[in-house]
Protein backbone atom coordinates (compact mmCIF):
# COMPACT_ATOMS: atom_id res chain seq x y z
CA UNK A 1 0.00 0.00 0.00
CA UNK A 2 2.89 2.41 0.61
CA UNK A 3 4.29 4.14 -2.07
CA UNK A 4 6.47 3.24 -5.78
CA UNK A 5 9.72 4.59 -5.76
CA UNK A 6 12.34 5.19 -7.94
CA UNK A 7 16.08 5.62 -6.67
CA UNK A 8 17.98 7.93 -9.52
CA UNK A 9 21.60 7.79 -9.36
CA UNK A 10 21.55 4.11 -7.27
CA UNK A 11 25.27 3.54 -7.46
CA UNK A 12 26.74 6.56 -6.81
CA UNK A 13 27.54 7.12 -3.19
CA UNK A 14 24.55 9.40 -2.20
CA UNK A 15 22.31 6.85 -4.42
CA UNK A 16 23.65 4.01 -1.91
CA UNK A 17 23.14 5.70 0.66
CA UNK A 18 19.23 6.13 -0.13
CA UNK A 19 19.24 2.52 0.30
CA UNK A 20 20.49 2.44 3.02
CA UNK A 21 18.60 4.79 5.01
CA UNK A 22 15.14 3.49 3.57
CA UNK A 23 16.24 0.38 4.84
CA UNK A 24 17.22 1.55 8.17
CA UNK A 25 14.08 3.25 8.67
CA UNK A 26 11.88 1.00 7.38
CA UNK A 27 10.55 3.46 4.86
CA UNK A 28 6.92 1.75 3.55
CA UNK A 29 7.73 1.31 -0.22
CA UNK A 30 5.35 -0.63 -1.91
CA UNK A 31 8.19 -1.28 -5.08
CA UNK A 32 10.98 0.19 -5.92
CA UNK A 33 13.20 0.81 -9.42
CA UNK A 34 17.06 1.49 -9.59
CA UNK A 35 17.92 3.33 -11.97
CA UNK A 36 20.91 5.09 -13.25
CA UNK A 37 22.66 5.52 -16.42
CA UNK A 38 24.03 3.31 -19.54
CA UNK A 39 27.26 2.77 -17.99
CA UNK A 40 25.75 1.61 -14.87
CA UNK A 41 22.90 -0.10 -16.64
CA UNK A 42 22.49 -4.11 -15.96
CA UNK A 43 24.38 -4.04 -12.73
CA UNK A 44 23.28 -6.59 -10.00
CA UNK A 45 22.24 -5.32 -6.80
CA UNK A 46 20.87 -6.87 -3.94
CA UNK A 47 18.75 -4.89 -1.30
CA UNK A 48 16.72 -6.16 1.22
CA UNK A 49 16.98 -9.44 -0.03
CA UNK A 50 15.81 -8.92 -3.57
CA UNK A 51 17.74 -9.11 -6.73
CA UNK A 52 17.43 -5.78 -8.82
CA UNK A 53 19.29 -5.06 -11.84
CA UNK A 54 19.96 -1.48 -12.77
CA UNK A 55 17.48 0.11 -15.30
CA UNK A 56 18.85 2.65 -17.67
CA UNK A 57 16.83 5.95 -16.61
CA UNK A 58 14.23 7.03 -19.37
CA UNK A 59 11.30 9.16 -19.95
CA UNK A 60 8.75 6.51 -19.24
CA UNK A 61 10.86 4.88 -16.08
CA UNK A 62 8.92 7.29 -13.86
CA UNK A 63 5.09 5.87 -15.14
CA UNK A 64 3.34 5.03 -11.83
CA UNK A 65 6.31 6.31 -9.71
CA UNK A 66 5.06 8.44 -6.86
CA UNK A 67 8.55 9.77 -5.28
CA UNK A 68 11.46 9.67 -7.09
CA UNK A 69 14.59 10.14 -4.72
CA UNK A 70 17.22 12.12 -7.39
CA UNK A 71 21.36 12.28 -7.16
CA UNK A 72 22.38 11.73 -10.52
CA UNK A 73 23.99 15.75 -11.02
CA UNK A 74 22.57 18.97 -11.98
CA UNK A 75 22.16 17.57 -15.57
CA UNK A 76 20.19 14.64 -15.14
CA UNK A 77 17.92 16.79 -12.80
CA UNK A 78 17.20 19.25 -15.07
CA UNK A 79 16.27 17.02 -18.06
CA UNK A 80 14.31 14.19 -16.14
CA UNK A 81 12.94 16.30 -13.27
CA UNK A 82 10.79 17.96 -14.91
CA UNK A 83 9.51 14.58 -16.82
CA UNK A 84 8.94 12.91 -13.61
CA UNK A 85 7.30 15.32 -12.41
CA UNK A 86 5.00 15.95 -15.44
CA UNK A 87 4.22 12.04 -14.98
CA UNK A 88 2.56 13.21 -11.53
CA UNK A 89 5.81 12.02 -9.52
CA UNK A 90 6.97 13.62 -6.49
CA UNK A 91 10.72 14.13 -7.32
CA UNK A 92 13.28 14.95 -4.18
CA UNK A 93 15.87 16.26 -5.56
CA UNK A 94 19.16 16.34 -3.84
CA UNK A 95 21.00 18.35 -7.30
CA UNK A 96 21.54 22.23 -6.78
CA UNK A 97 19.38 22.79 -10.01
CA UNK A 98 16.19 23.87 -8.76
CA UNK A 99 17.27 25.18 -5.45
CA UNK A 100 16.53 28.21 -5.93
CA UNK A 101 13.72 28.18 -8.42
CA UNK A 102 10.55 30.23 -6.91
CA UNK A 103 7.95 27.87 -6.04
CA UNK A 104 10.17 24.78 -5.31
CA UNK A 105 10.31 24.24 -1.80
CA UNK A 106 13.95 24.04 -0.22
CA UNK A 107 13.53 21.31 3.13
CA UNK A 108 14.93 20.68 5.93
CA UNK A 109 12.80 19.06 8.00
CA UNK A 110 13.48 19.63 11.00
CA UNK A 111 14.07 23.12 10.11
CA UNK A 112 11.23 24.19 8.11
CA UNK A 113 8.55 21.70 7.10
CA UNK A 114 5.99 24.03 6.26
CA UNK A 115 7.10 25.00 3.55
CA UNK A 116 6.49 21.54 1.82
CA UNK A 117 2.85 20.59 3.83
CA UNK A 118 0.92 21.18 1.01
CA UNK A 119 2.34 18.32 -0.87
CA UNK A 120 1.37 14.72 -0.40
CA UNK A 121 1.78 11.11 -2.18
CA UNK A 122 -1.13 10.26 -3.45
CA UNK A 123 -2.67 12.79 -5.13
CA UNK A 124 -0.51 12.07 -8.04
CA UNK A 125 -0.09 16.38 -8.17
CA UNK A 126 3.59 16.09 -9.31
CA UNK A 127 5.96 18.00 -7.60
CA UNK A 128 9.55 18.95 -6.99
CA UNK A 129 11.28 19.34 -3.62
CA UNK A 130 15.06 20.45 -3.63
CA UNK A 131 17.58 18.83 -0.76
CA UNK A 132 19.57 21.46 0.33
CA UNK A 133 23.86 21.70 -0.30
CA UNK A 134 25.36 19.38 2.44
CA UNK A 135 27.25 21.91 3.84
CA UNK A 136 23.90 24.04 4.50
CA UNK A 137 21.63 21.28 6.06
CA UNK A 138 24.26 20.38 8.50
CA UNK A 139 24.83 24.35 9.62
CA UNK A 140 21.25 25.16 9.80
CA UNK A 141 20.69 21.74 11.49
CA UNK A 142 22.30 23.69 14.22
CA UNK A 143 22.25 27.00 14.15
CA UNK A 144 18.14 26.83 13.35
CA UNK A 145 17.15 26.34 17.07
CA UNK A 146 19.23 29.28 18.06
CA UNK A 147 17.64 31.70 15.12
CA UNK A 148 14.76 30.84 16.55
CA UNK A 149 14.87 31.64 20.21
CA UNK A 150 17.55 34.76 19.45
CA UNK A 151 16.77 35.90 15.55
CA UNK A 152 20.58 35.38 13.83
CA UNK A 153 21.70 39.03 12.50
CA UNK A 154 24.75 37.67 11.30
CA UNK A 155 26.52 34.23 10.69
CA UNK A 156 29.95 33.77 9.11
CA UNK A 157 30.65 30.06 8.17
CA UNK A 158 34.05 28.51 7.85
CA UNK A 159 33.95 24.95 6.27
CA UNK A 160 36.05 21.92 6.39
CA UNK A 161 34.71 19.68 3.90
CA UNK A 162 35.03 15.74 3.59
CA UNK A 163 36.24 14.32 0.04
CA UNK A 164 32.54 12.41 0.08
CA UNK A 165 31.13 15.63 -0.90
CA UNK A 166 32.98 15.53 -4.34
CA UNK A 167 31.82 12.23 -5.00
CA UNK A 168 32.77 8.48 -4.57
CA UNK A 169 35.95 8.69 -7.06
CA UNK A 170 37.42 11.48 -4.86
CA UNK A 171 36.99 9.36 -1.70
CA UNK A 172 38.84 6.82 -4.01
CA UNK A 173 41.65 9.28 -4.90
CA UNK A 174 42.37 10.88 -1.11
CA UNK A 175 42.77 6.95 0.01
CA UNK A 176 45.08 6.15 -3.20
CA UNK A 177 47.00 9.60 -2.75
CA UNK A 178 47.76 8.93 0.87
CA UNK A 179 49.23 5.44 -0.07
CA UNK A 180 51.41 6.89 -2.75
CA UNK A 181 52.66 9.92 -0.62
CA UNK A 182 53.71 7.08 2.20
CA UNK A 183 55.45 5.15 -0.36
CA UNK A 184 57.45 7.98 -1.29
CA UNK A 185 55.27 7.94 -4.85
CA UNK A 186 53.84 11.07 -6.74
CA UNK A 187 50.33 10.99 -5.64
CA UNK A 188 47.39 10.68 -8.47
CA UNK A 189 45.83 13.60 -9.44
CA UNK A 190 42.53 13.09 -11.58
CA UNK A 191 39.96 14.52 -9.58
CA UNK A 192 41.20 17.56 -7.93
CA UNK A 193 44.57 19.60 -9.79
CA UNK A 194 46.67 19.73 -6.84
CA UNK A 195 47.58 16.64 -3.71
CA UNK A 196 44.91 16.39 -1.42
CA UNK A 197 46.11 13.78 0.78
CA UNK A 198 48.05 15.86 4.06
CA UNK A 199 47.02 18.91 2.65
CA UNK A 200 44.08 21.13 2.16
CA UNK A 201 42.74 23.84 -0.47
CA UNK A 202 39.83 26.04 -1.27
CA UNK A 203 36.51 24.06 -2.22
CA UNK A 204 37.01 22.76 -5.99
CA UNK A 205 33.89 24.40 -6.60
CA UNK A 206 33.82 27.58 -9.36
CA UNK A 207 35.16 31.56 -8.18
CA UNK A 208 32.73 34.04 -9.54
CA UNK A 209 32.90 37.40 -10.11
CA UNK A 210 32.53 38.22 -6.32
CA UNK A 211 35.48 35.93 -5.20
CA UNK A 212 33.30 33.90 -3.62
CA UNK A 213 33.22 30.30 -4.84
CA UNK A 214 29.84 28.55 -5.77
CA UNK A 215 29.58 26.34 -2.42
CA UNK A 216 29.89 29.31 -0.10
CA UNK A 217 27.21 31.48 -2.16
CA UNK A 218 24.85 28.35 -1.41
CA UNK A 219 25.44 28.45 1.74
CA UNK A 220 23.91 32.63 1.84
CA UNK A 221 21.40 31.83 -0.75
CA UNK A 222 19.95 28.44 0.69
CA UNK A 223 20.36 30.14 4.49
CA UNK A 224 18.26 33.23 3.44
CA UNK A 225 15.42 30.92 1.33
CA UNK A 226 15.55 28.05 4.31
CA UNK A 227 14.78 30.65 6.67
CA UNK A 228 12.52 32.86 4.88
CA UNK A 229 14.70 35.80 5.86
CA UNK A 230 16.34 38.00 3.41
CA UNK A 231 18.09 40.61 5.49
CA UNK A 232 20.00 37.82 7.42
CA UNK A 233 23.90 38.68 6.89
CA UNK A 234 25.74 35.27 6.12
CA UNK A 235 29.36 34.99 4.61
CA UNK A 236 31.28 31.79 4.28
CA UNK A 237 34.65 30.07 3.65
CA UNK A 238 34.81 26.78 2.13
CA UNK A 239 37.62 24.60 2.18
CA UNK A 240 38.07 20.66 1.39
CA UNK A 241 39.99 19.17 3.97
CA UNK A 242 41.22 15.55 3.87
CA UNK A 243 38.75 13.37 5.50
CA UNK A 244 36.53 11.18 4.15
CA UNK A 245 32.75 11.45 4.46
CA UNK A 246 32.04 14.27 7.53
CA UNK A 247 31.81 17.92 6.85
CA UNK A 248 33.12 19.56 9.61
CA UNK A 249 31.89 23.39 10.04
CA UNK A 250 32.83 26.69 12.47
CA UNK A 251 30.17 29.16 12.66
CA UNK A 252 30.17 32.38 14.19
CA UNK A 253 26.54 34.05 14.75
CA UNK A 254 25.61 37.28 16.04
CA UNK A 255 22.07 37.38 17.80
CA UNK A 256 19.58 40.71 17.56
CA UNK A 257 18.81 39.29 20.65
CA UNK A 258 20.57 38.06 23.69
CA UNK A 259 21.57 34.66 24.22
CA UNK A 260 24.35 32.83 27.08
CA UNK A 261 25.61 29.95 25.56
CA UNK A 262 24.07 28.01 28.88
CA UNK A 263 20.98 28.73 27.35
CA UNK A 264 22.23 28.12 23.63
CA UNK A 265 23.76 24.67 25.29
CA UNK A 266 20.57 23.34 26.76
CA UNK A 267 18.70 24.61 23.52
CA UNK A 268 20.74 22.51 21.00
CA UNK A 269 20.62 19.63 23.90
CA UNK A 270 16.82 19.76 23.33
CA UNK A 271 16.60 19.99 19.39
CA UNK A 272 15.60 17.24 17.17
CA UNK A 273 18.50 15.42 15.34
CA UNK A 274 21.26 17.00 17.14
CA UNK A 275 23.79 16.00 19.76
CA UNK A 276 25.87 18.24 21.93
CA UNK A 277 29.66 17.24 22.27
CA UNK A 278 30.99 20.11 24.26
CA UNK A 279 33.58 18.76 26.63
CA UNK A 280 35.90 21.28 27.55
CA UNK A 281 37.53 19.62 30.85
CA UNK A 282 38.57 16.56 28.74
CA UNK A 283 38.92 18.24 25.16
CA UNK A 284 35.89 16.45 23.26
CA UNK A 285 34.26 18.48 20.83
CA UNK A 286 32.75 16.69 18.24
CA UNK A 287 34.96 15.41 15.07
CA UNK A 288 34.04 13.96 11.41
CA UNK A 289 35.01 10.16 12.84
CA UNK A 290 33.35 10.67 15.48
CA UNK A 291 29.30 11.54 13.25
CA UNK A 292 30.69 9.29 10.31
CA UNK A 293 27.84 6.94 9.04
CA UNK A 294 25.25 8.43 11.57
CA UNK A 295 22.40 10.51 11.73
CA UNK A 296 23.09 13.22 13.89
CA UNK A 297 25.03 16.69 13.63
CA UNK A 298 27.41 17.19 16.29
CA UNK A 299 27.63 19.70 18.01
CA UNK A 300 30.60 21.74 20.62
CA UNK A 301 32.95 24.28 21.47
CA UNK A 302 29.55 26.86 22.32
CA UNK A 303 31.00 29.58 23.25
CA UNK A 304 30.15 33.03 23.79
CA UNK A 305 31.69 35.45 21.56
CA UNK A 306 33.84 37.42 23.45
CA UNK A 307 34.98 40.20 20.58
CA UNK A 308 31.28 41.78 21.57
CA UNK A 309 29.67 43.23 24.44
CA UNK A 310 27.13 41.03 26.43
CA UNK A 311 25.25 37.50 25.27
CA UNK A 312 24.99 38.99 21.27
CA UNK A 313 27.47 36.20 19.56
CA UNK A 314 28.46 33.12 19.90
CA UNK A 315 30.75 30.70 17.88
CA UNK A 316 29.37 26.75 17.43
CA UNK A 317 31.35 23.91 15.93
CA UNK A 318 29.69 21.70 14.39
CA UNK A 319 30.34 17.93 12.30
CA UNK A 320 27.97 16.35 10.55
CA UNK A 321 27.74 13.50 7.96
CA UNK A 322 27.61 14.99 4.64
CA UNK A 323 26.23 11.68 2.83
CA UNK A 324 24.05 10.73 5.27
CA UNK A 325 22.33 13.76 7.26
CA UNK A 326 23.68 16.05 4.19
CA UNK A 327 21.93 14.00 1.45
CA UNK A 328 20.31 10.96 1.80
CA UNK A 329 18.57 11.09 5.47
CA UNK A 330 17.47 14.74 4.73
CA UNK A 331 16.04 13.65 1.64
CA UNK A 332 14.44 10.67 3.09
CA UNK A 333 13.14 12.18 5.48
CA UNK A 334 11.24 14.59 2.87
CA UNK A 335 9.75 11.69 1.89
CA UNK A 336 8.62 10.45 4.77
CA UNK A 337 6.33 13.72 5.07
CA UNK A 338 4.92 13.37 1.98
CA UNK A 339 3.17 10.19 3.20
C1 LIG B 1 30.67 19.34 -1.76
N1 LIG B 1 28.51 20.19 -1.11
O1 LIG B 1 30.86 18.99 -0.61
C2 LIG B 1 29.34 19.83 -2.24
C3 LIG B 1 28.68 18.85 -3.17
N2 LIG B 1 27.85 17.96 -2.51
O2 LIG B 1 31.57 19.35 -2.62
Amino acid sequence: TGPSVAVVGVTGAVGQEFLKVISDRNFPYRSIKMLASSRSAGKQLTFEDKEYVVEEMKDESFDGVDIALFSAGGGISKKMGPIAVEKGCIVVDNSSAFRMTEGVPLVIPEVNPEAMAHIKVGKRQGALIANPNCSTIICLMAVTPLHRHAKVKRMVVSTYQAASGAGAAAMEELELQTREVLAGKPPTCNIFSQQYAFNLFSHNAPVGENGYNEEEMKLVKETRKIWNCQEVQVTATCIRVPVMRAHAENVNLQFENPLDEDTARQILKEAAGIVVIDDRASNHFPTPLEVSSKDDVAVGRIRRDISLNGNYGLDIFVCGDQIRKGAALNAVQIAEKLL
